[in-house]
């Protein structure tokens, strides 16, 4: 467990930080204690989430931590796992993944900060950017059409999947604690400003 926190890296302004600080207000409000809690997250954004709450926490491999945290969970069924993942890492290279996860329904909590593009490496099309926008990696406009992950995940077999707005901060912070006291697979999708990189 980490004894100091990293200092925030997010960009000032960042809907990262709403977040965080919902997390961190539910994991202290419904007494989960630091040791019973770890964050696995990816890597992002997003990812650096893990660095900044006060709890076990892994950094792991893009799209591969399905087996890390089910790894955690087996070999200590008490603990509250949270996952936390940009919308890249999911629902394009982990996307197989994903719909395993949902179909295990293994008890984890699922964060997705989906902020329609790949903030970290400035601002490329991801499988939830909009159609027909612009962006680094459409130069003229994105000619695909976006997932919608909340129907991805319940053709899976999900037992709760939500999508909400973090604009909308109180019933982002409800969706984050109902996903939290969730007994199993918990998946939450949370629109994500981003005002460094997504411009629509
Ligand atoms: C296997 C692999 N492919 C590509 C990268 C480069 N990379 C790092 S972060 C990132 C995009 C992350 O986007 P997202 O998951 O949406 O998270 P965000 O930064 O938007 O929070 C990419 C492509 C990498 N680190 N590893
Ligand atoms: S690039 Fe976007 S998602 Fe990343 S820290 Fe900055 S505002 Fe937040």
């Amino acid at each position: 467990m980490r004894k100091d926190l990293n200092n925030i890296q997010w960009c000032p302004g960042c809907w990262d930080y709403l977040i965080l600080g919902a997390i961190r207000k539910w994991l202290e409000e419904l007494w989960i204690a630091s040791k019973d809690t770890v964050i696995v997250s990816g890597i992002g954004c997003s990812g650096k989430i893990s660095q900044y709450i006060n709890a076990y926490a892994a950094e792991t491999l893009h799209w591969r931590s399905l087996p890390f945290w089910t790894g955690v969970k087996l070999a200590n069924p008490n603990l509250k796992v949270i996952c936390i993942w940009g919308d890249w890492d999911w629902y394009w290279i982990g996307l197989g993944h994903f719909m395993h996860a949902c179909r295990r329904n293994i008890d984890i909590t699922y964060l997705v900060l989906d902020n329609e593009n790949y903030a970290l490496t400035t601002g490329q099309t991801s499988p939830t950017t909009p159609h027909g926008i612009k962006t680094k990696s459409s130069k003229l406009w994105n000619p695909s059409n976006p997932f919608n992950p909340v129907k991805l995940a319940e053709s899976a077999g999900c037992s709760f999947t939500r999508e909400i707005d973090s604009k909308n901060i109180v019933a982002m912070r409800e969706a984050i604690k109902e996903a939290i006291m969730h007994e199993w697979f918990a998946h939450l999708n949370i629109k994500q400003a981003c005002p460094s990189w997504k411009f629509w």
